[in-house]
């Protein structure tokens, strides 16, 4: 395998990230995360305080040139969960924009403050500027933009980066990712959707996942193109970045469904949205609705793709298949995949109606579960990936999601997130008798969370949790995208004979 960012090398004075009025060209960048990469050449893995920064990209590059792995964390984790993350993954050393105040478990380790226009060592012809940011257009600030000294970058097969994704129990897993599949993921897409070091993309997803931080973080820097990024997403930033030098956009539904609400009464959202090259829908299923709005709107099409953090990119509709919407279009280059159904027989048809479990195999695949030998060996049915994700396939070999086989996991906003560790949350709360968690459909986050509690008798007299310190409990313990939406109060679980607690019976 090639180096991961071959851009870095050339030293450029392109812009590589842009985060609104702070950027990096790619000599800044190679040369902040090559002097960031000497200074964590000897640790065994880093934290990543990942908040939607020059200073989360520069530190996850400078991991990368390392070859240390990363685990990049949400900066808004509750306590149980960061807790469990830094005592699961062990980093000896966390990564962060200066004066940030890091809440305990990783407070207590080696922090390096990450600094974007950090001057490499021998890195000739670098001026410097008081800022540092480089103004898209202007003149750029290397003189001498020669070849950078990077460090020799480690086997394919070398873990890159960890990300903690949610199962239908327990405490979220991490994904061990190597830096096969982010290369090979990356390439796939460049030829799916001609992906070109002339692309702009925009963005304003979070950076401690996989579609925020690979796809839209290094995906670019594979490219040698640009991002830019929005620090929060907004329609406005959308509209702003896309009628200036943005060409493509990646967004979860819910993004999409905010724009398609707003496109058809502002005219200049429209526009930006209907002049962008390529607009890409993931992370969950965008609805038909949301993709005819924003094609009647914009005259632009939405195409999805779809993946796992175990998988990176399984499937991606081409940039020039018009046939599609609505399907996660074909497999990627280099990626199989089958459909399988109930009994275990692989499905033939290619029918557009028989529905099958969507397994997978290829070099987009994660290696392991970190410390989970147990759960990765379950996750393989002989070397293929089960995904848990149920489809139909059509003759133009397109596959259409149509459900999950797992009720119990729920997708919020486009985040994964498991019932069982929201239940566990809560009932740590002592006010809380029973505690249920299902996913109900929500217009706007396609899934909203909602518990069903049965309150544990006060011995003091004291009134039951109010739904509030209910939500506010999980938000702090787990994070605020887990926190229940809507909460309710019962006697007694809905249970069968055994005890099982009955969830079809909840809504009922
Ligand atoms: C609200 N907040 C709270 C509480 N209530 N904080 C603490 N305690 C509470 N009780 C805060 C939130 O932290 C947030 O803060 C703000 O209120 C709004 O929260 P929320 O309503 O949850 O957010 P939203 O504005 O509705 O966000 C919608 C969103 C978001 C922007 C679409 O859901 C999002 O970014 N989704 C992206 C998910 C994603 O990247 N998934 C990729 C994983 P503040 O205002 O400060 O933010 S899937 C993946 O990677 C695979 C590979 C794939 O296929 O892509
Ligand atoms: P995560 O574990 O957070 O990486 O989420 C992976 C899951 O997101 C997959 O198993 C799917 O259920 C879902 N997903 C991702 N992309 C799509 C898509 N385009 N359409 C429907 N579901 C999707």
């Amino acid at each position: 395998m090639n180096e991961l960012f071959p851009a870095l090398r050339t030293a450029s004075s392109r812009t590589a990230l842009r985060f609104q009025d702070r950027a990096l060209t790619y000599g800044q960048l190679a040369a902040a995360a090559g002097t960031l990469a000497e200074r964590i050449g000897a640790e065994r893995r880093v934290a990543v305080w990942a908040t939607p920064t020059l200073e989360t990209s520069v530190a996850v590059v400078a991991a990368l040139l390392a070859g240390i792995p990363a685990v990049p964390v949400n900066p808004k984790i509750g306590e149980s969960e960061l807790a469990h993350i830094v005592s699961d993954s062990a980093p000896t050393l966390v990564l962060t924009e200066p004066s940030t105040e890091l809440p305990g478990p990783l407070a207590a380790l080696p922090r390096i403050d990450v600094d974007p226009h950090e001057r490499h060592e021998g890195h000739e012809g670098y001026e410097g500027t008081e800022s540092g940011a480089t103004a898209e257009g202007s003149e750029p600030r290397w003189t001498t933009a020669g070849p950078v000294e990077l460090p020799p970058e480690p086997g394919a097969e070398a873990p890159a980066v960890i990300v903690y994704t949610s199962g239908t129990t327990g405490r979220p897993k991490g994904v061990v990712i190597p830096r096969r599949a982010i290369a090979s993921t990356l390439d796939a897409l460049e030829e799916a959707w001609q992906w070109t070091a002339d692309d702009v993309l925009v963005h304003g997803l979070p950076l401690f996942h996989v579609h925020g931080l690979i796809l839209g973080i290094l995906g670019p820097l594979r490219r040698g193109g640009t991002v830019h990024h929005l620090g929060r997403f907004s329609t406005e930033g959308v509209a702003r970045e896309l009628a200036g030098a943005g060409t493509m956009l990646f967004g979860v539904p819910t993004m999409y469904h905010r724009l398609a609400a707003e496109a058809g009464d502002n005219p200049a959202l429209a526009k930006a949205l209907g002049g962008a090259r390529l607009l890409v829908s993931g992370s969950a299923a965008l609805p038909l609705t949301d993709h005819q709005k924003i094609m009647a709107a914009t005259g632009a099409r939405v195409v999805e793709r779809y993946g796992m953090t175990e998988t990176l990119m399984n499937t991606a509709v081409r940039a020039d298949d018009t046939g599609a919407p609505g399907t996660v279009g074909v497999p990627l280059p280099g990626v199989h995949a089958r459909l399988v159904d109930e009994s275990g027989t692989v499905i033939e048809e290619s029918d557009g109606e028989t529905v099958g479990e969507i397994q997978v195999r290829g070099p987009n695949l994660f290696v392991e579960y970190l410390n989970r030998p147990d759960a990765t060996a379950e996750a393989f049915d002989g070397g293929w990936f089960r995904t848990g994700d149920m489809a139909t396939r059509d003759a133009g070999g397109r596959y259409r999601i149509v459900g999950r086989k797992a009720t119990d996991l729920i997708k919020s906003g486009g985040y994964k997130i498991g019932a069982g560790e929201i239940e566990n949350s809560l009932l740590e709360h002592p006010g809380v008798a029973e505690a249920a968690v299902t996913g109900e459909p929500d217009e706007d986050l396609g899934e909203r969370i909602v518990a069903w509690i049965v309150p544990a008798p006060d011995e003091n007299g004291g009134a039951a949790p109010s739904p509030q310190e209910l939500i506010d409990h999980v938000a702090a313990q787990l994070a605020p995208h887990k926190r229940p939406r809507v909460v309710h109060f019962l006697d007694a679980l809905p249970r069968n004979d055994m005890g099982k607690i009955l969830k079809r019976g909840l809504h009922a």
